[in-house]
């Protein structure tokens, strides 16, 4: 797997170079449909800067992470999620199945959701 932004496979969608469902972008930020939706609505949301993911996000990349938190808002309007509820997952690393490394949040919503996300399993805190 490639982790430079030659390779970045967002990182390409960024440039142009790999189609994508573009729903917003402004300086900071680009928001795509998810290729293999879990929800009826499910777009991710990244950086137009390589960050790897929310492990190696820096004090300098401040900023960029609140323009991923103020572009949802935008997004959950567009795709008219805002009044009925959404969900911002980050995964990042192995446990939580981080498949591309450059961060993404995944806005996921349009359907009743649950919560906790495994229910029956015992909480530890380890
Ligand atoms: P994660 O497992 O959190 O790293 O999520 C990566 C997501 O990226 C996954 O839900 C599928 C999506 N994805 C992978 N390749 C492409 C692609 O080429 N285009 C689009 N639109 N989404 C992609």
């Amino acid at each position: 797997m490639a982790y430079n932004e030659k390779e970045c496979l967002f990182c390409r969608i960024v440039r142009g170079e790999i189609p994508a469902t573009v729903l917003y972008r402004n300086d900071h930020v680009l928001a795509f449909r998810d290729i293999t939706p879990v929800a009826p609505a499910h777009v991710l949301i990244i950086p137009l800067k390589h960050i790897s993911s929310l492990s190696t996000l820096a004090p300098e990349d401040e900023a960029v992470a609140g323009q991923i938190l103020l572009a949802a808002g935008k997004v959950a309007e567009i795709v008219g999620i805002r009044e009925s509820g959404y969900r911002l997952v980050f995964n990042s690393g192995t446990d939580a199945m981080q498949s591309v490394f450059h961060i993404h949040a995944h806005l996921i919503g349009g359907k009743q959701m649950g919560w906790p996300p495994f229910p029956g399993t015992p909480a530890s805190h380890g």
